[in-house]
């Protein structure tokens, strides 16, 4: 009895304080940044039988609430709400899907209630994602693209790390103005330069220059700043452009026949990227099919199929400005293929495409 009286003042103060540690705790939170996160599918929503399951499973299976609840996390970082855009596996990614997200992200960052964007992604074509929306995208809000190289079902998945990294990253002021950025495997990396190195590993995404930044314990950190025009400094612009031609990439390898690229012009393509052995080479025995379908009115435009920093130099393999042909400048053949069919919503001209290569 003797203890409860002398315990009774503690409770009295617990009780009066309740109410102001409540309060409190209600405007921590709604100084959080509003963050709002697009799932659309891939292996961050994927499912595997077992926990044993890190490269076995199903992709496009969980939903965003799901993927939101399984990282509580969450919500000591932000003011998290999900939508769920897609649920495919992004080899699946068509231009009409590019679009629509495209067009839909452009609708959330100009509400005020909106501080940060997150899109989870499939591995496979983020890097293309990626890139288009840096393209087009004009605001200077963190726009972060973030996937997972294991299912949340299994050992040691990497999805919840890294979408809460990724909504670190959209929720921190520092990412303004850096361009569409990628967060995987605790590195922040420029949705123009990163892609899929290695499809196996938690580490798989690389910039051939290297990260922006690292994104550790809910802060980032960063090294270095894009040097290519992106977001508010694009001509391009999301709200301007309702369809994207048609752009073919046919790879460059020895034995090459001129077939694919005959048949991708034949189909409608507007522009065919030669992913080109060593500095975009192109096989002798090409050279005159590639002739004719620039004068056809086809752009042909030279990439390198060399991985993780192929740079392809004008008029050094190749007579481009005899040939009127673009050079990609250090794009990969999957990237030059976003940026072209970009670049031909607002010009046909070859000249305006090689500056455009130069540019972005
Ligand atoms: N199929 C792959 C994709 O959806 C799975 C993944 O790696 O996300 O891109």
């Amino acid at each position: 009895m003797k203890t409860l009286h002398k315990l009774a003042p503690c409770f009295a103060a617990m009780m009066f304080l309740l109410p102001y540690q409540a309060a409190h705790a209600e405007a921590a939170k709604a100084k959080l940044p509003n963050v709002v996160i697009l799932a659309t599918g891939g292996t961050i929503a994927g499912a595997g039988a077992s926990a044993a399951n890190s490269a076995t499973y199903q992709a496009a299976k969980v939903p965003v609430d799901k993927l939101i609840a399984g990282v509580p996390e969450l919500s000591n970082i932000a003011q998290v709400r999900g939508e769920q855009v897609f649920q495919i596996a992004s080899e699946s990614f068509t231009n009409d899907h590019l679009l629509q997200l495209g067009k839909h992200v452009a609708e959330l960052v100009k509400r005020s209630d909106v501080d940060g964007v997150v899109i989870t992604h499939g591995t496979d074509t983020l890097e293309e994602t990626a890139y288009f929306l840096n393209l087009v995208q004009r605001t200077d809000k963190p726009i972060v693209v973030v996937g997972s190289m294991r299912p949340g079902t299994a050992m040691s998945a990497d999805g919840m790390l890294n979408l809460y990294n990724a909504v670190a990253v959209a929720g921190s002021k520092d990412s303004r103005g850096k361009g569409v950025l990628v967060a995987m495997n605790d590195e922040i990396h420029s949705g123009r330069d990163v892609s899929k190195a290695v499809n196996i590993k938690t580490e798989a995404f690389k910039s051939p220059w290297g990260p922006l930044g690292m994104v550790v314990e809910g802060k980032t950190y960063w090294f270095r700043l894009p040097a290519k025009r992106h977001t508010v400094n694009s001509e391009f612009d999301i709200k301007r452009i309702n369809a994207l031609p048609s752009v073919d990439i046919a790879y460059g390898y020895g034995n090459v026949t001129d077939t694919a690229y005959k048949a991708f012009a034949q189909q409608g393509a507007k522009a065919i990227i030669h992913a080109g052995t060593g500095n975009g080479s192109v096989a002798a025995k090409v050279v005159p099919a590639l002739q004719d379908i620039r004068k056809s009115g086809v752009h042909v435009i030279r990439s390198s199929r060399v991985n993780a920093g192929g740079f392809v130099l004008r008029n050094a393999e190749q007579p481009d400005d005899k040939y009127d042909w673009v050079v990609a400048h250090d794009l990969n053949p999957q990237k030059a293929r976003i940026l072209a069919s970009v670049a031909l919503t607002k010009t046909q001209d070859s000249k305006e495409l090689q500056r455009i290569f130069w540019e972005y």
